[in-house]
């Protein structure tokens, strides 16, 4: 319904680029061009009452029919949670339609048959999908071949291993009167690399007991085989 939404974020920063140099091509979708009547209405009191209005089926089947070979995706407080494995799988794959929903939701008719997967950036709710799709398009972007120009900073570990990332320090090393951590300026490649090692660990479990505990029975099982 807004796609002036996107227009500085498709401009800017490695997005910009990777469109510019061809690696990834994005369109957008008007959806407003496919509303009914003189205001191009897309929305409508629920049945059986309630609060708020519900985006029409038919608008939505017409504004995405021509979009049946792609894989389309629904931004959704009510989808699977959106992953890096996710994005892993749609960057190694072929077109995706992101589909930005808005008033309380979509007819559910419309989503049974125009979409194919629904995913939810985290459990709030916005007032539409659009900040969902950015996300969507740079985490995808990122991953692609040539998109990123170090591959060594798409290690975006933290969730390929279970593990968050450690702290990270740079120049000057007195901050405000803060140092560094002494470990990082001894040179000492093996104590550096036991540090970071507990220092994601440690974060891991005060901040992410899911991930924690997924993380220690990984950990279980590759100690104790059979
Ligand atoms: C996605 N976490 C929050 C908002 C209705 C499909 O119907 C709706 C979609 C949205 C946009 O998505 C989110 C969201 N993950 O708000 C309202």
């Amino acid at each position: 319904m807004f796609p002036e939404y996107f227009d500085s974020p498709l401009e800017i920063s490695l997005v910009g680029k990777a469109i510019e140099r061809g690696l990834v091509e994005v369109a957008l979708v008007d959806l407003r061009l496919s509303g009914r009547g003189v205001h191009r209405q897309l929305d409508d009191a629920p049945f059986g009452g309630g609060a708020g209005m519900v985006m029409m089926a038919e608008p939505l089947a017409e504004a995405l029919a021509p979009h049946r070979e792609s894989h389309r995706v629904l931004l959704n407080p009510s989808g699977a949670p959106l992953t890096q494995a996710t994005l892993d799988r749609w960057a190694g794959g072929g077109p995706l339609t992101l589909v930005c929903g808005r008033y309380e939701g979509i007819d559910q008719r419309a989503i049974d048959a125009y979409i194919d997967e629904e995913v939810s950036l985290g459990d709030y709710v916005l007032l539409g999908g659009e900040a969902g799709a950015l996300a969507i398009i740079e985490g995808v972007v990122r991953l692609l071949p040539g998109a990123v120009g170090n591959p060594e900073s798409t290690r975006t570990e933290s969730f390929r291993d279970g593990l968050l990332e450690e702290p990270l320090y740079t120049r000057p090393a007195d901050f405000e009167g803060v140092g560094v951590p002494e470990v990082l300026l001894s040179g000492h490649h093996a104590r550096i690399a036991e540090w970071r090692l507990a220092q994601r660990q440690e974060r891991t479990r005060s901040r992410r007991p899911d991930l924690w505990a997924d993380y220690v029975d990984r950990q279980q099982d590759e100690t104790s085989p059979s």
